[in-house]
Formats: C-alpha cells, sequence, structure tokens
C-alpha cells in the first residue's frame, strides 16, 4: 500500500514527517501522470501545484476552513489528498470524478465554475459572511494563477479586499509564469521581473534561512516577514504593487519547498487580515515532457492545440488566407492562442494577433475599439467564456453596429470538461443581440465561406460558431432556398410531412434522421439554414408546403435558434406545428460528446423516433401504425 492510499482525509497529513510528505508529494505525481496521461486531463497545472496543495491541507483545517481554486483545474492533487484516490482513475469520464472540485463529490470541495478570475470575489464574499455571522475561527484560502490573475475580476476583488481589513483570508499566487502561454501582460512582466533578477535566488535563500530561524507565532512573526519584504522591496517590485492597494504581501516563496511553503502559510493564516502569499512554482514539474513542452507546459494533456481535422484548425487556416487578402483583419484571443487555431495566424501576421491575456470582457471592447479604428476583429473565444462578455457584445459592439466577428470555438456539447464548459448558451444570448447575424457551418467547407461572409459584413457583428473535436465531411446543396441550402429532398421533391431545419453539424444528424425516417414512409427534407441569426425568412415558404417543423440545434433550446423559427413563422401567419429540439436547459454533467448528446436525445434514433411520434399525433394510418410500434418498444432504427 502507497503512502498515498493511506491518506483518507487532510488529517492524515498533519502527522506525516518531512521525509514522508517528499515520498507522498513523488506518489501524487506518479499517479497524475499515469491518470491524466489515460483519461485526459490538466496535468502540467497539478504537477506544479503538489508541495503548494500538500501544505495547504497541513495548515489549514478543511471543511471549516474554505479553500478555493480560481479556475479549479489544478485542484486534482486536492482531490487526492480529500480521499478520492481510490476513484481517481475515473477522472473526467461519464460518471465517475470530474475534472474541477465539485460540491457532489466532497465536502472540501467548493467552487466548481471553472471559469477563470472568480476566486478572490469568493473568498471577500465567504469571509465577509464569516465575519458578520460570528464565525472567527475560519480562514478562507483562494489560489490563483498567475494567469487568472490577469483576469479583471481579480483586480476588482483586490480592491474590496483591501478595504476588508479584518477579513480572515489568505490569497496565494501561484506564479508559474503561464496561462497555457507565457502570462503575458504588465502584471507578468512584473511577476516575470522577479524570476529573471540575479537576485532572486539569493532573495529566496534568504527568506528560506531567516524563516526557519523564526518562531512559528502570530502577527510579530509577520512583521518579521514583512521586514524582510522591506529590506527587499526595491529590488522586488510585487509587494510595492500590492501594498500600495493595502493588501499584506509575502514573498516570493519557493512553491516547491513544501516546509518553507508551510510556514509562509502559518504566518499568513494567523495574522488576522487579508494576506497575499506570493509562491513561485514550476508547471509541470516532475514530468520532462510537460517541463520541455515549450507550447504550454502540458497545461493539458492531450495536448488542446488545434490538431489537423479539427474545426479550430480548418479555422485557422481560413483566417490566414483571409489575412493575406484582408490587411485590416486582426485577431483577439483571451489566453487562448493555440486551442483557438490562431496561432497560426499570430505566427503569419505577428503585429495583428493579440492575446489580451485571460480578459474576455476587454478582449471584446478592445475589439470595439479596433473596430473603431477602422480594423475588422476577428476575437476567437471558446463559446462557454463569451458569456463573460455579453454587456460588451451587446453595448459596446453591437449598440455601435461595429464590425467584429466572433468565432465561437466549442460551441454546444463539449464533454469531459463538464457543465462549466459546454457552449451551450451563445445561441441563446446572440439572439437577443439587435443586429448581431450568427452563422453556423456545418462543414469545414461552410467554415470558409460564412467567415469569408461574416468578414465581409462592415455594418454590424456576427458570429461564427462551431463545435469541438474533428470536423465530418462535406455535404453539398442540391438547392437553394433563399440563403439556406436544402441538402436533401424527399422523393417528389419540396413538400412533404416534416421540413427539418438543422443548425450547423446538426443539418448532418438531419440526413441520417431524414434516412431513418423514410424507411417509415415518412418524407423530410432536410436545409441548413447557414446563418441562424437572422432566420432565414425563405423557411416561412417552405414551411408552408410541409405539415410539421422541426428543428434541431446543439445549443439550449431556451431562446435558441428553434425559438427564433417558431417566432418566425409566427409572425408569418404559417399555422404550423414546430418541434424545436435542442439541449435541455440544465448544467450537464460531463462525459464524452457522443455520450452527453446521446443523453440529451440528440442522436439520429432519438430524434427520428420523437419526430415519428409527432408525426403520427398529427396523421392518420400507416404513419400511425409505425409510430405507435416505436413507442410501444420497437424502435424506429
Ligand atoms: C474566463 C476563462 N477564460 C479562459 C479559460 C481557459 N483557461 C483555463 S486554465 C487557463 C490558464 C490559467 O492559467 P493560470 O491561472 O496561471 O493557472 P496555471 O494553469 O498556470 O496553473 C485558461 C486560460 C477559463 N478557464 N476561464
Amino acid at each position: 500500500m502507497t503512502l498515498l492510499e493511506c491518506i483518507k482525509g487532510p488529517e492524515d497529513l498533519k502527522g506525516l514527517s518531512h521525509e514522508q510528505l517528499t515520498r507522498l508529494a513523488g506518489e501524487i505525481r506518479d499517479l497524475l501522470i499515469e491518470t491524466t496521461t489515460r483519461t485526459s486531463g490538466h496535468l502540467g497545472p497539478n504537477l506544479g501545484v503538489v508541495e503548494l496543495t500538500i501544505a495547504i491541507h497541513r495548515v489549514f483545517d478543511s471543511p471549516k476552513d474554505k479553500i478555493v481554486f480560481d479556475t479549479g483545474h489544478q485542484a486534482y492533487v486536492h482531490k487526492l489528498l480529500t480521499g478520492r484516490v481510490a476513484t481517481f482513475g475515473t477522472l473526467r469520464q461519464r460518471g465517475g470524478l470530474t475534472g474541477y472540485p465539485s460540491r457532489a463529490e466532497s465536502e472540501h470541495d467548493l467552487v466548481e465554475n471553472s471559469h477563470a478570475s472568480t476566486s478572490l470575489s469568493y473568498a471577500d464574499g465567504l469571509a465577509k459572511a464569516y465575519k458578520l455571522r460570528g464565525e472567527p475561527d475560519r480562514t478562507v484560502v483562494a489560489i490563483i494563477g498567475d494567469g487568472a490573475l490577469t483576469g479583471g475580476m481579480a483586480w476588482e476583488a483586490l480592491n474590496n479586499i483591501a478595504a476588508a481589513k479584518d477579513s480572515r483570508l489568505v490569497m496565494i499566487v501561484n506564479d508559474n509564469g503561464w496561462s497555457y502561454q507565457p502570462t503575458i501582460g504588465g502584471l507578468a512582466e512584473h511577476l516575470a521581473a522577479i524570476r529573471v533578477n540575479p537576485r532572486y535566488e539569493h532573495v529566496l535563500d534568504y527568506i528560506k534561512t531567516t524563516l526557519s530561524r523564526t518562531p512559528l507565532v502570530g502577527a510579530p512573526i509577520y512583521g518579521t516577514l514583512h521586514g524582510i519584504k522591506k529590506g527587499i522591496k526595491d529590488v522586488l517590485q510585487p509587494q510595492v504593487m500590492f501594498e500600495d492597494l493595502g493588501i499584506k504581501y509575502v514573498g516570493p516563496i519557493d512553491g516547491h519547498d513544501e516546509r518553507l511553503v508551510e510556514t509562509a502559510l502559518r504566518h499568513a493564516r494567523d495574522f488576522g487580515a487579508p494576506v497575499l502569499v506570493h509562491v513561485i512554482t514550476r508547471k509541470g514539474l516532475g514530468y520532462p515532457e510537460a517541463e520541455q513542452n515549450t507550447v504550454d507546459c502540458l497545461h493539458q494533456v492531450p495536448a488542446a492545440g488545434a490538431a489537423p481535422g479539427t474545426w479550430s484548425r480548418v479555422f485557422g487556416d481560413v483566417l490566414v488566407a483571409i489575412g493575406a487578402r484582408r490587411p485590416d483583419v486582426v485577431a483577439i484571443t483571451a489566453a487562448m492562442l493555440h486551442p483557438t487555431g490562431l496561432a497560426q495566424f499570430a505566427a503569419a501576421y505577428p503585429d495583428r494577433a493579440y492575446d489580451v491575456g485571460i480578459a474576455e470582457q476587454h478582449a471584446v471592447t478592445s475589439a470595439a475599439g479596433l473596430a473603431m479604428g477602422g480594423l475588422h476583429p476577428v476575437v476567437a473565444i471558446y463559446s462557454t467564456f463569451l458569456n463573460r462578455a455579453f454587456d460588451q457584445a451587446l453595448m459596446d459592439v453591437a449598440l455601435h453596429q461595429l464590425p467584429v466577428t466572433f468565432v465561437l470555438d466549442r460551441a454546444g456539447v463539449t464533454g469531459p470538461d463538464g457543465a462549466s464548459h459546454h457552449g451551450m448558451w451563445d445561441g441563446s444570448l446572440m439572439q437577443l443581440v439587435p443586429g448581431m447575424k450568427v452563422a453556423a457551418p456545418r462543414d469545414a467547407r461552410r467554415v470558409a465561406e460564412l467567415l469569408n461572409e461574416a468578414v465581409e459584413v462592415s455594418d454590424g457583428p456576427t458570429v461564427v460558431r462551431f463545435p469541438k473535436g474533428k470536423v465530418g465531411g462535406e455535404v453539398e446543396a442540391v438547392a437553394k432556398l433563399g440563403g439556406t441550402d436544402v441538402l436533401r429532398e424527399p422523393a417528389g421533391g419540396l413538400g412533404a410531412d416534416v421540413l427539418l431545419v438543422g443548425a450547423g453539424p446538426m443539418a448532418l444528424v438531419g440526413l441520417e434522421v431524414a434516412d431513418r425516417l423514410a424507411v417509415h414512409g415518412i418524407g423530410v427534407t432536410v436545409v441548413d439554414p447557414r446563418w441562424t441569426k437572422p432566420v432565414d425568412e425563405a423557411l416561412a415558404g417552405a414551411a408552408r408546403q410541409h405539415r410539421l417543423v422541426v428543428t434541431v440545434e446543439d445549443n439550449g433550446r431556451a431562446g435558441g435558434f428553434g425559438d427564433a423559427v417558431a417566432r418566425l413563422l409566427r409572425d408569418h401567419d404559417v399555422d404550423m406545428p414546430v418541434k424545436t429540439f435542442g439541449l435541455p436547459q440544465e448544467f450537464l454533467a460531463h462525459g464524452t460528446r457522443d455520450e452527453v448528446l446521446e443523453e440529451a436525445g440528440l442522436t439520429p434514433q432519438h430524434l427520428a423516433r420523437q419526430i415519428t411520434e409527432a408525426v403520427a399525433l398529427r396523421s392518420p394510418g400507416d404513419v400511425r401504425e409505425t409510430a405507435t410500434a416505436a413507442t410501444e418498444g420497437h424502435p424506429v432504427e
């Protein structure tokens, strides 16, 4: 039995010797590598916080003390130290452990949102709540990376925390110099200056020896630390920055020296007011493939870059081509240069690509400024993170009718990252924005077509949304209906039982549905509107030639494309039943994309069955019998 297997909770850590802790750290690293290379996951970040997490759980008393991981992708070690060693092999698998903290999994887990830069705000609120409720013996601990610290929310929180003088709050900045990419921006340069400063190593040694001579009690000790810090103030700048905000600063500390981190955390804990502990770690430590990975220190396995054949890569290639023709086209990413496929564009046109850090709101309003300045910005962002910048898209871009193109990668079900990462909101949010045009390509050819059309729009914003993963085969239109592609007409031409309108790749699912229904004598016209907003008016005319309209989208059903189609028909007085298929308006658990789609009923088989039933409700005779057979357990295959 390994030492790690004996750790059932944080209390089991407290009696371990230094040698045992070193052994434990090694066992944790082995398990992280062995598991994530099999299941996928955030390997690099977790390898970097092994000693830090051990120290946190030895110093603080979770769950009485509250531990908030910013983003939460670096909480695997925390999972292992809080009773989840035996189940760790199920990481990110359907029904298994989630890739982020999960309140359903453990009383030690608190924040599971996985959108970055929120930890300090949660911590601020928690600390205020405990103060108000008269629970002064609780400490709130937030662990935030240097990447997450580039997000605006973190600074809004710091501004408030500084004023909450008697909050028992410890903020640990886990500074590894990386987010996905080396962290960029003024703050990052500030922090980087410490690492390259020739006196840095010396300072770490100095702090180490001084601290180890210091007795472990209370605020006076903090004063000693403070004195150390003051002594090096002129060389190392962050303390000046944080102290100017009114926040006590401790560091920089070598985050792989467990004893040293513990000592600093004990002082911070006992200080009784907000303290920021600056810990320097190495992302990927202990796994050469991660340490030597110059793209992102294996932030994730498998790597999140835009692999050949993926939607992201197709987009990246198309944008490079557009960039050659259109010198006014510029690109913006929020800390996701490689995963969004923008890396090629940045390599080809370095002056025209901006990585703004984890700062989606700023990215969008900065894009508005670029557009006002005469350029056409393409903001490449994961669909789920656009939520952050809704107001900026609405008021800063759309209200001004600015030509900004949003490229939303990972739109729809994403898979193993779970509820917070499914891109199932944008399709509805964007329907709300006046003047916004939304395109949903069904295949690679349509990515090129629609992105080119989008950057030609000069009087307002556009969106191009596509899912995660590999692009499927290409399907050409057999006819045109306004701007809509007709992909399949039933025998005898347009006019049949069902008009199936599939948004993006769901149009291809629609083709499979049509094949299944044809076997049972149900005629289906399958169309791809290409643009899901505004809804093509031609659909109203087409609807009149059918008995049922069906929409299918990889987005939440509420207020999505289907609802927009139903509204169009109402507005045109087309008295036609509309069935809208999409994702249930719920926080959908993790699993593979196929598993989640299956559960949501968005597979050809499920759709065919439900459509058969809907047709049967409205038809006498043969079809009704088919549907009855289907509902009685003879699925329509
Ligand atoms: C709002 C938001 N934008 C983008 C991301 C994607 N993302 C996940 S982790 C990460 C990098 C985080 O860097 P850092 O905080 O330094 O932590 P590290 O991985 O280096 O430990 C990014 C950009 C996110 N989770 N949330």
